[in-house]
């Protein structure tokens, strides 16, 4: 029996965590949002990817919510000399990991390849795939013209006025194999949507050629693990963006969001009160604590994931 997990950064990377804590490294592939990669610096970053890598090997940096742990910042203070550009802060050792992979990226191999030999040689027995191999990349069409997301998000802070979210580069990218692998596996038994932002992270995945309609024709159940907690989205200044593009924040925007393709939501006990809205679209759900501080509630939260889609565990 195989567990599919489907995550953007931060809060979708501590949920896989838990999952990978609680699950034998054959039975479960988390499948990462590559919509925020960019290129910086003739380096292609994937946020993203780095975010669940780093995390499931113990290296990410808790505070800050991105990179690697107990990093230093040598290259960055050179760059800064050089006049080049300084907005995005490339850690020392983060920096390695974006050396290697462009390289080996432009030397040929698929984002699949170095993202399983990245993984490994970092001592990680899951599966970490890309969505695909194909760059997709998440813009926003703001006020100011076509940001690239990273340009919106870290260079902009936020601060233009969005009028649209664009997946550049779908229709036209197919899953990668390892994605469309454990779409297609017969003992497919659950797909876990981590608590990570529906429309900046999770939409990508379900954007790339043939996933929407590949999940809809599972017979398994889908179960979205809510990234709200008492209404708020937990990360990042994205209220802003939601708000100006009309969609909300709530765990009903969520359930609407996902339901012709959910069976079960997770929702915070802090919101309690959506169960209702939520149940009357026809969606199970399950209330508990989903904030994850430490290891314990990641895997607390991935066993009350993988109940709610009745694996015995
Ligand atoms: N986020 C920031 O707000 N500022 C940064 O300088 C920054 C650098 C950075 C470097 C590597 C990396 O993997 C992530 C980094 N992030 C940074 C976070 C990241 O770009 C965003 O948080 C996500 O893409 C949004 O989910
Ligand atoms: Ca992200």
């Amino acid at each position: 029996r195989h567990i599919l997990a489907l995550s953007g950064g931060v809060g979708g990377a501590k949920l896989a965590t838990g999952l990978a804590a609680v699950l034998p490294p054959g039975d479960l592939t988390v499948v990462v949002n590559t919509g925020d990669d960019f290129e910086h610096l003739g380096l292609t970053i994937c946020p993203d990817l780095d975010s669940v890598t780093y995390a499931m090997a113990g290296l990410n940096d808790t505070d800050r919510g991105w990179g690697v742990a107990g990093e230093t910042w040598q290259a960055m203070a050179m760059l800064r000399e050089l006049g080049e550009a300084d907005w995005f802060n490339l850690g020392d050792r983060d920096l390695g990991m974006h050396i290697a992979r462009s390289w080996r990226l432009r030397a040929g191999e698929m984002l699949s390849q170095v993202t399983a030999r990245l993984t490994r040689e970092l001592g990680i027995a899951h599966a970490i795939v890309p969505m695909s191999d194909t760059p997709v990349r998440t813009q926003i069409v703001s006020e100011e013209g076509v940001l690239d997301f990273q340009h919106y998000f870290v260079r902009e802070q936020c601060r233009p006025v969005a009028r649209a979210i664009r997946f550049e580069g779908v229709p036209g990218a197919a899953p990668s194999p390892g994605f469309a692998g454990a779409l297609a596996r017969p003992d497919l038994a659950a797909v876990i949507v981590c608590p990570s932002n529906p429309y900046l992270s999770v939409d990508p995945i379900l954007a790339v050629d043939g996933v929407r309609a590949a999940l809809q024709a599972l017979a398994v159940p889908i179960i979205v693990v809510s990234p709200l907690v008492g209404g708020k989205a937990l990360k990042g200044p994205l209220s802003k963006l939601l708000r100006e593009l009309g969609e909300e924040a709530r765990n009903l925007a969520i359930g609407h969001h996902y339901k012709e393709l959910a069976s079960h939501v997770i929702i915070d006990k802090a919101d309690a009160s959506d169960a209702e809205g939520l149940r009357a679209l026809g969606l199970s759900v399950t209330i508990t604590a989903t904030v994850m501080c430490d290891a314990d509630d990641r895997e607390r939260l991935a066993r009350v994931a993988l109940s709610a889609a009745r694996i015995e565990q």
